[in-house]
Order: C-alpha cells, then structure tokens, then sequence
C-alpha cells in the first residue's frame, strides 16, 4: 500500500476522492433493457437470459423442490452457522421495532405514527464469483420483521446456501433472473414476476444503473451503491496482522474495493504493509485483493484530532477503530456506515453474523444515509384525531394561518366545524 506522509490539510480531499465512475455509458446500455421488459415481460426475460448468460429458460421461478432440498446439500457446519447468523441477526432488527406512541400535542388533539411494512418487496442477489447468501439474510430478515406482505428474490444463482437462506427468511417467490433485467422485472412485473414497491440489494454496475433509472420512475430503491470499502483508524495498541486481515477482507470483494489506513504509528503502517503481502499471496482471491490494494493507501497522520477530520471527511462504509481509546474515539465520528470497535471486533463479523446489517452507504454517502435496517423496509403512516373540544382550541391557529395564505377554503373547513 503507497504511503502519505503528514499530508496538508489542503490535499485531504484530493487523497479521498474515490475514483469516480461514469454510469451514463452503462445507463444507455440499460435502458434498452428496461424498456423491452416492460413491453414484453417473461419473453424479454427469456430473449436477455439466451443473449447475455447462453440459458434457455423454460420455467423463471425457481421450482420449490430445488428449495426444499437445499437445505441437504449444505454441511451441517454451515448450517450450523447460517442459522447462529439468523438467530443474531434477527434479534438486533427485532429491537428495532418501535410501539406507536399517541402524542396529545393540545387538549382534543393527538398524533401518532404507525409503522406498516412496504406489502411488496424485492431482493436481488448477484450471481458473480461469491455467492452473496449472507445478503439473504441481510435483507430477508427485516423485510421479514417488519411484515412486507411479498419478498420476491431474483437471481441468477442456484446456490444451495442462498436457497436456504431465503427459506429461513420466509422468501416464498424466487426467480432465476440476474443482471438489469431482474431489476426491470421487479420494477415493472412480467406474467410471471409480480411488481414490487422497493427493490434492496448488490449488483454489478448494470444492475445499479438499473436501479437508479427505475427509481427515477418511482420504484423506490434500499441506495445507490458504490464499491464496497473500509477505513481503518490504527494506532500503536492495534496488531498489525489483525489490521492487514481486515483491509484485505475488504480488499477481495473486488479489483474496485477501496481501503485505507489511518494512522499515528509509522512502526504500524510498515508493520501492515508487511503483513499484508504476507497474507495476500495465501488468499485464493489474491488477484482481486491486490489490485485493490494498488489503488488503496496508508496515511500517516500527526494526532488524532487530525485522523478525525480525514476520516469524517472520508465517511467510510465501515470504519474500524482499532486504537486505545476506541469507544471514546466513536464518539467523535459522524460520517460513517458502520463502526467497529477495537482489536477483536474484524469488519467481518458485521458482514456475517454479529446482528448488524451489512448493506450499508458506500461512496460518502455515510454524509447523509444511513445503512439498510428495519425503518428501510417499513414507511411511517401519521394518524391524528381531534375531538370536538380540540378543534376549538387548535382552530383559530389553522385559520390564521390559512388566511395569511390565502387558502379561504382551508380556513373554512375549520369553520364550518366551530360554528356547528
Ligand atoms: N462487505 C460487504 C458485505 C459482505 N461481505 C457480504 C461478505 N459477504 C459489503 O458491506
Ligand atoms: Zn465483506
């Protein structure tokens, strides 16, 4: 990993910058794709699936039989491990649940807000060289808690794990589609593949520029992805081994995966880097992970008020805070996806099987966005009443107002009501 030294204040943004990518070639290679889903469903589906992946599909649900026995084609290990992963995962969304609670803002008054699940969901997982079940469960299980009436999974992958995954969550419907058509697919519905209202999950760059054109038509959409990334905040109580196992955990997602190491220490960033090519020529993923490696670096910073500033201003996906003072140090973060504190807490876990959601904001979009969670599969309904004796003593306040905006009709709607 190349190495800043002390960098200016004034050469933090440039350092930071992610390199940008410019979807409007993909956006224009999709949009065809969009197009002749919506007007010709299962067959565009069929005619994509023959033209880009060479499949003949003759049925696009996956066959409930395949489901079933997936659950016998996995190791009793992994089984073991994908349900301790449920288990957790489901108990950290489930504490999320929020009970109404009826606010009488003025005598006669109240208000409340109600949580219902979005009734149509879908959940895309790529095919590609991991099989993504973990996001399975990532997704299935809030959609799951927070009652969404239809999860619809599509995927080009017959993986049993993510089979299994999707059955534990309760994911009834899955369709063997992959790439933007999946995403037409849900966005639009076809014969066979019903419409949703928010379509969550990865995806290549096609898939994401499908996303992002199908929101524009007001299909909602969990974010807008970037490469997945990790920021690690080192200093001399951190164990370089455990550090350069985290960067190139994140590392091997894919040649675009972007780490950087902060730093005080400059004994630990050249203990990293060391331990890094160690670790990188044992990794089967090796090629991806340094490739991403070569666009990544470590910076060596003076204090930590000055690791602060440059990591705010990063807004990492996921920051591991492997220093001393860890707790007291996440305090003073506010642009971050997920944080991970000290030397036994791997970014990994979070990936897996702590109870966090993995889908996070990626691209500095931690500025504003929050990670995927219970409130990302529910819309907030607001329910008020007024009684007879509230109008009166909330009505001239709506008729003032109303007046001053020259909205007649408001205000006598309130009227009507006090004079009655
Ligand atoms: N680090 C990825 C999630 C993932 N890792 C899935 C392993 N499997 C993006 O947050
Ligand atoms: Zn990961």
């Amino acid at each position: 990993m190349k190495i800043i030294k002390f960098p200016d204040s004034s050469a933090y943004k440039a350092i930071l910058t992610r390199p940008v990518q410019d979807i409007s070639v993909i956006e224009q290679r999709v949009t065809p794709i969009l197009q002749k889903v919506k007007a010709e469903g299962d067959a565009a589906i069929r005619a994509f699936a023959l033209q880009f992946d060479k499949t003949v599909l003759d049925s696009l649900e996956m066959p409930e039989e395949s489901v079933k026995k997936a659950e016998s084609q996995l190791s009793d290990e992994l089984l073991k491990a994908i349900n301790q992963a449920y288990i957790n995962i489901y108990r950290f969304h489930e504490a999320q649940k929020q009970a109404p609670e009826k606010i009488e803002t003025m005598e006669g008054v109240t208000c409340w807000r109600k949580s219902v699940g979005i009734d149509k969901v879908g959940v895309y997982i790529p095919g590609g060289t991991a099989p993504l079940f973990s996001t399975v469960l990532m997704l299935g299980i809030p959609a799951k808690i927070a009652g969404c009436n239809e999860v619809v999974l599509c995927t080009p992958s017959d993986h049993p794990a993510i089979l299994y995954a999707a059955r534990l969550c309760g994911i009834t419907r899955i369709f063997r589609i992959g790439g933007a058509q999946a995403i037409a697919a849900m966005a639009y519905g076809t014969e066979t593949v019903p419409q949703v209202y928010k379509i969550f999950g990865p995806g290549n760059q096609y898939v994401t520029a499908a996303k992002m054109l199908v929101n524009k038509e007001g299909i909602a959409i969990d974010m807008p992805a970037g490469p997945s990334e990790v920021a690690v905040y080192a200093d001399d109580s951190a164990n370089p081994a455990f550090v350069a196992a985290d960067l190139l955990s994140q590392a091997e997602h894919g040649i675009d995966s972007q780490v950087l190491l902060v730093s005080t220490s400059e004994k630990l960033i050249e203990a990293t880097n060391q331990e890094l090519e160690k670790q990188l020529k044992a990794l089967p993923r090796a090629e991806f992970a340094a490739k991403a490696l070569e666009n990544s670096q470590a910076i060596l910073v003076e204090n930590e008020s000055v690791a602060l500033e440059m990591l705010n201003q990063y807004a990492a996906e996921h920051l591991i805070l492997s220093v001393e003072n860890a707790e007291e140090v996440s305090e003073k973060i506010y642009n971050a996806g997920s944080i991970f504190l000290g030397n036994y807490t791997p970014e990994s876990a979070g990936d897996y099987a702590s109870g966090t959601n993995h889908t996070l904001p990626t691209n500095g979009y931690a500025r504003a966005y929050s990670g995927v969670s219970l409130d990302t599969f529910v819309k907030k309904i607001t329910v008020q009443h007024i009684t007879r004796e509230g109008i009166h003593h909330l009505g001239q306040t709506i008729i003032e107002m109303a007046q001053a905006e020259s909205l007649e009709a408001h205000a006598n709607a309130v009227r009507v009501r006090l004079q009655s």
